[in-house]
């Protein structure tokens, strides 16, 4: 972990914790980037997790970033405008739903071009069938990695021979919580009071010493 993204992530913390202590009942704020549709990668019925399917149930893809369809070979690859600018995130997490992927070994998600993490094994190896599988990776130690503009994100099958589909990738960043503080009493406030408090009973104790 760098030093940079170790202060970020304190930082955020701190703000966090602020953001408690005024009360604030605000959700944080999210932003999401989605590459292709949540549906069950197009057919009916929808194809749900842990679910299989046949490679001929989806459509031959035209080229390798299309969601929803059966790529023979060569894996996933698509470009993503995540629209990251640096910016303070308290978690940025990747979804992946895919199916398929994992003869010769599980594949490997990779963004612009390091490596990530494992692919869920979606190719169990019995005849023919595929399986649904859906895999989360966090980002927040990566986020260096990213430039916000066609951010490049791969699934490299272990064989190059290996066919797959991916349903749709999901990049949730939370970001820190900076909603005004509601009308309920701030502790901080309440924990000067107390203060002033003490302090006026020790100003009287003093005077009748
Ligand atoms: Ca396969
Ligand atoms: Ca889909």
């Amino acid at each position: 972990m760098t030093l940079a993204s170790s202060s970020r992530r304190w930082l955020s913390a701190a703000l966090l914790s602020l953001g408690a202590l005024a009360g604030s009942a605000q959700a944080a704020p999210t932003v999401v980037t989605l590459y292709g549709g949540i549906n069950g990668f197009g057919v009916t019925p929808a194809l749900g997790v842990g679910e299989f399917f046949l490679f001929n149930d989806l459509p031959s893809a035209g080229d390798s970033s299309e969601a929803d369809a059966w790529i023979a070979q060569g894996g996933f690859s698509a470009l993503l405008n995540t629209g990251y600018s640096g910016d303070l995130v308290d978690s940025a997490v990747l979804k992946v739903v895919s199916g398929g992927w994992g003869f010769g070994g599980q594949a490997s998600l990779y963004l612009n071009g390091e490596f990530v993490g494992k692919i869920s094994d979606g190719d169990p190896g019995t005849e023919q069938f595929n399986k649904v599988v859906e895999d989360s990776f966090d980002l927040i130690d990566l986020l260096n990695l990213l430039t916000g503009v066609n951010d490049k994100f791969e699934i490299r099958p272990a064989d190059g021979s290996d066919g797959g589909a991916v349903d749709y990738l999901q990049l949730t960043f939370v970001l820190p919580d900076t909603g005004t503080p509601n009308t309920v009493p701030e502790p901080a406030s309440a924990v000067l009071a107390g203060i002033a408090v003490a302090g006026a009973a020790l100003a009287r104790r003093r005077r009748r010493d």
